[in-house]
């Protein structure tokens, strides 16, 4: 059986080959991407059973994704290619001021997406559902899906895993906290960056979000930031520095984060133990370019965990 499933949308990233605005750069390098889907690559590569579930396109891109999948080991038997509508796009652009995501998305096979259309035996089949809040982000449908597949998990003794991963650009003039609050009470493990927690908890800091957990009724809290990751969960909150690292590209890193936090999670791993795995694995995403391309396998991750330095020459 598999041990976590999740559902959402499949991408494939348009990466440009050299950075500064999108209207000089001379081409660009195509990937496959997906917050969800890149959480399932990460738990591949460390060696656990994932599956992952959605829609794409029944397009050459929409092939590209499953069989991208399926060379990671990535159970994607409940998957479905929609003829009715294309595998969504994005390009990443490095600006002076950071990243900037241009989305080719709207009217995706993704956000098609709703009760009814995807298996539900398959997406409840994992001992782990993992769901984001970018899924709620792309249609009335997607929403009601992810609402019925969050309260489906909790009456089915499946356990709920949710990242806020608010995409500023994907909800529009809409507010993210309608969608995503009424899913943090049903989260049994929930990861948020420290401004998802200052937006959706009202703090950032170990108190604030201990107390907020205890409010909500939600299971574990794992706030991330590039600094360190810390836990709360009801028993003290355990907290972790990070890894310094230099970075190429960020995107990527949360979901890595996660996959390293629910491997050790699976293995019955002390908190403190899961946090220290989940800081390597987004430290490990940050120094490699590539969306789902910079999930770390086990080793290297377990490389940087216990400090050992690598030859350099
Ligand atoms: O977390 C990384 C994702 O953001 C990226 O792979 C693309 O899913 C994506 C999105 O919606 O931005």
């Amino acid at each position: 059986a598999l041990e976590v499933v999740t559902l959402g949308e499949a991408l494939i990233v348009m990466d440009p080959v050299e950075r500064g605005p999108l209207r000089h750069v001379p081409g660009f390098r195509k990937r496959v991407g997906g917050a969800e889907l890149n959480v399932a690559v990460a738990l591949a590569r460390l060696g656990h059973r994932a599956g992952w579930a959605g829609s794409v396109g029944d397009d050459e891109f929409g092939r590209e994704v499953l069989g991208f999948l399926r060379a990671e080991g990535v159970d994607v038997s409940g998957a479905v290619l929609d003829p009715g509508a294309p595998t969504g796009l994005y390009f990443k652009e490095w600006r002076a001021g950071g990243l900037r995501a241009h989305y080719y998305r709207a009217g995706s096979a993704a956000s098609r997406m709703a009760p009814g259309r995807l298996d539900e035996g398959f997406l409840l089949s994992g001992r782990v559902l993992h769901l984001t809040g970018i899924t709620p982000a792309l249609s009335g449908g997607c929403e009601e899906l992810v609402r019925r597949l969050a309260g489906e998990a909790g009456r089915r003794g499946v356990l709920l895993s949710f990242d806020a991963n608010i995409r500023w650009r994907l909800f529009g003039e809409r507010d993210p906290r309608k969608a995503i609050e009424p899913l943090l009470p049903l989260a049994d493990l929930l990861f948020l960056s420290d401004e998802e927690a200052e937006l959706l908890l009202g703090g950032s800091d170990p108190r604030s979000v201990e107390r907020a957990r205890g409010r909500l009724g939600a299971g574990v809290v794992v706030v991330h930031s590039a600094s360190g990751s810390f836990a709360a969960g009801g028993e003290g909150v355990v907290r972790r520095e990070g890894y310094r690292v230099e970075a190429v590209d960020t995107v990527g890193a949360g979901d890595a984060f996660v996959g390293g936090f629910l491997a050790g999670f699976l293995r019955g791993w002390e908190t403190g133990a899961c946090l220290e795995l989940a800081n390597a694995c987004g430290a490990c995403a940050v120094a490699v370019p590539g969306d789902a391309a910079s999930m770390p396998a086990e080793e290297e991750a377990l490389a940087l965990l216990r400090g050992r330095r690598e030859r350099e020459r």
